[in-house]
């Protein structure tokens, strides 16, 4: 027997409950097309925002269209995770040169297992009791995350890109489920709560934010430190500091984030302490340390080499020392061509300041 609305508002009810239990702040319910998302989509791959992010160009159509990646779909259930540690201050790091600056998501566990594993379990339990297909994902396969979540409620799209929840910030992940179970679908929350302030589009250290909600990766901090996999623009580089992997300088300056709330996921908080360590010491580190240490982080996804350039830059940047020089002439051997010229570039840094 089909079931009743009824069935269907309470079946609603127990995800989320269940959403709470498995350390979600906020479950949300929407249809699963999204037309508008995917208009704006193709405006900024047709722009070539995405750079070398290939796989956002080769698979657009799939990003808006959750019945083609999963056959049956009529809802996505969309989930929000906050991951902001109790982690050292900030701006403290940010404004001391000699620190390395990494971005607060990737301070601790990597989350896409960690979330697609939590909304794995949820979608066992929806199966249990109601039946139906279901799949579950965190930026682990092509969905157009933030548009399905403001379309499920979860928050709006503010002028850095960033789903913002006027309740809870920017600093969360999402997730979803695609499902095949006619529930009833949340409202979006109003829109346009950016107003006139364009704080993030004026402090964003590298421009990247080129008109408002729109950003154009091939400037943006953390395209350059973790998804390029090649030589940093030389231009490029005085502008990004210390910031070594990733960068939240538009989530920092937004107003909205006063209302951010810290993670209570133990596996988020910082490792290593890399929320407090100088760029020389992460710099000095062997492969193998880099290996060990960075173990089921989302760091080691871009490898030593890439970590080596990240960093390089950030003692290209830092204030002349004896130190950063010979530290930077002790990585060259280990370094490949595409580190060591960044090495070059920041022991001339270094040797003309
Ligand atoms: C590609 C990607 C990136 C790229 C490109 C970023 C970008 N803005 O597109 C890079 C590597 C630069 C990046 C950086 C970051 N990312 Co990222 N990224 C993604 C990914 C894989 C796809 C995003 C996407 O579809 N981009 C395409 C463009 C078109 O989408 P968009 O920028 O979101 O644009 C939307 C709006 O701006 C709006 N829009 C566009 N034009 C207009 C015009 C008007 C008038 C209006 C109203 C709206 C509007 O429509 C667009 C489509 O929905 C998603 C995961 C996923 N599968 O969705 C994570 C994701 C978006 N990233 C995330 C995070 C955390 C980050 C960083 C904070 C990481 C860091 N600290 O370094 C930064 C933030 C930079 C920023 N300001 O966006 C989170 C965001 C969570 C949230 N609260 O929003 C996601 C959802 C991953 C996750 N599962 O949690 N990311
Ligand atoms: S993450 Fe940093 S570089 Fe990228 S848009 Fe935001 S402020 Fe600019």
């Amino acid at each position: 027997m089909a079931p009743t609305s009824t069935d269907l508002q309470a079946l609603a009810q127990q995800i989320k409950d269940w959403g709470s239990e498995l350390g979600f702040a906020h479950i949300g319910i929407s249809p699963a097309s999204n037309d508008a998302h995917a208009q704006r989509l193709s405006e900024w791959l047709q722009k070539d925002y995405h750079g070398e992010m290939a796989y956002m160009a080769e698979r657009e159509q799939l990003r808006a269209s959750p019945a083609e990646l999963h056959s049956g779909t009529i809802r996505v259930i969309s989930a929000r995770m906050d991951y902001l540690p109790d982690a050292e201050d900030i701006e403290s790091i940010l404004g001391n040169p000699d620190k390395a600056y990494i971005s607060r998501y990737a301070l601790g566990r990597d989350y896409h297992k960690l979330i697609r594993k939590r909304l794995s379990q949820l979608a066992e339990k929806i199966s249990a009791v109601a039946g139906g297909s279901h799949r579950a994902f965190a930026d682990s396969a092509p969905v157009l995350e933030r548009g399905f979540a403001e379309q499920a409620g979860l928050g709006w799209i503010g002028k850095n890109s960033m789903l913002i929840n006027s309740k809870a910030g920017s600093w969360f992940f999402l997730g979803e489920i695609y499902t095949d179970i006619p529930l009833p679908t949340d409202p979006p929350q109003e829109t346009g709560h950016c107003g006139s302030c364009r704080a993030c589009l004026d402090d964003c250290p590298t421009g990247a934010i080129v008109a408002p909600y729109q950003v154009d990766a091939r400037r943006c901090i953390s395209y350059l430190t973790i998804e390029l996999k090649d030589s940093i623009p030389e231009d490029l580089r005085p502008l990004m500091g210390n910031r070594v992997f990733g960068c939240d300088d538009c989530q920092l300056v937004c107003p909205w984030n006063k209302f951010a709330q810290t993670t209570t996921e133990p596996d988020f908080s910082p490792r290593h302490q890399l929320d407090n360590s100088e760029l020389i010491n992460l710099f000095l580190w062997t492969e193998e340390e880099f290996l060990d240490n960075t173990a089921g982080s989302a760091i080691r996804r871009i490898g030593y080499q890439r970590w080596l350039r990240n960093l390089a830059i950030g003692i290209g940047n830092a204030p002349p020392s004896s130190a950063a020089i010979h530290a930077l002439k002790s990585q060259y051997p280990v370094a490949d061509e595409m580190a060591r010229e960044h090495i070059d570039w920041a022991l001339a840094r270094q040797q003309d300041q």
